[in-house]
């Protein structure tokens, strides 16, 4: 069950951010409707938004969710591993502090971000990626384990980031596609397989009775209707234009 959501709007120079996609350059106005129905969808899934102003200094800081690792009773505020991303933190720490006793930090040199890391109740899953590296994936496990969780840490294949390619949505079931499909570590779990042209829509969020899934992948929603659950779908056009998700654009707590 999650309360509480952080979210931050998209600065205009977002379109200069950082992307491998070649899906084109995102339209401002279009972005902001966009992240609009996205804060309208979280409400409307019953949780209280913490809504940050957008900061020009950093074109991709509307992705929050990298910025920070939030569970009940800590919080981590992580070292991303863009350098052009890594002042984000700042403004994400400022946001957190009210809500909690406990932060801890990714440091120097371990390079961490959110979007690698994946939590199913008692257990983190850490992806090393372009963008985290072992000693940062190492410092957020000891962290965890100290708190009494369990970790494991996954060198990532084709991802960008772990969450590119799984989520979880409770009643032990993971969405995986890519190379969480046969990974061993995810056996115990029912699976929601998506397909490889699907690909895209295995970044979805549960939050609380909805999975908020994104617009256009209808196998994939139905996939998750027939398991019971109400979905909400959501465009994510401008958003993917520059390598983001559903998951990249809220801490949720
Ligand atoms: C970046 O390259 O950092 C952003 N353009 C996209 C970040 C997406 N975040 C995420 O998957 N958690």
């Amino acid at each position: 069950m999650f309360n509480h959501v952080i979210v931050k709007k998209p600065s205009k120079s977002y379109v200069n951010g950082l992307t491998t996609s070649s899906l084109g350059v995102p339209n401002y106005e279009e972005l902001l409707l966009q992240h609009e129905k996205y804060v309208s969808a979280l409400k409307y899934c019953g949780v209280e938004v913490i809504y940050l102003e957008a900061d020009e200094a950093f074109p991709d800081s509307t992705f929050v969710e990298d910025a920070a690792v939030l569970t009940k009773e800590f919080a981590v505020i992580t070292n991303p591993g863009a350098p052009s991303r890594n002042g984000e933190i700042v403004a994400i720490e400022k946001a957190v502090q009210p809500f909690y006793k406990k932060i801890h930090h990714i440091v120097a040199p371990g390079f961490l971000d959110g979007g690698d890391v994946l939590q199913v109740d008692r257990i983190f899953y850490i992806g090393l990626s372009e963008r985290t590296n072992e000693a940062g994936a190492k410092q957020l496990k000891k962290m965890v384990e100290a708190e009494k969780y369990t970790a494991h840490i996954i060198p990532l294949k084709e991802f960008f980031h772990l969450k590119t390619g799984i989520a979880s949505v409770g009643k032990n079931k993971l969405v995986v596609t890519g190379e969480f499909i046969t990974n061993p570590l995810f056996e115990s779990y029912e699976k929601i397989i998506i397909p490889k042209e699907q690909q895209y829509s295995a970044n979805c969020i549960l939050v609380n009775d909805y999975v908020i899934i994104p617009a256009g992948f209808e196998e994939t929603n139905q996939q998750l209707k027939s398991q019971g659950y109400q979905t909400i779908e959501l465009e994510m056009s401008e958003f993917q234009k520059q390598d983001g998700g559903l998951s990249c654009l809220s801490l949720r707590f």
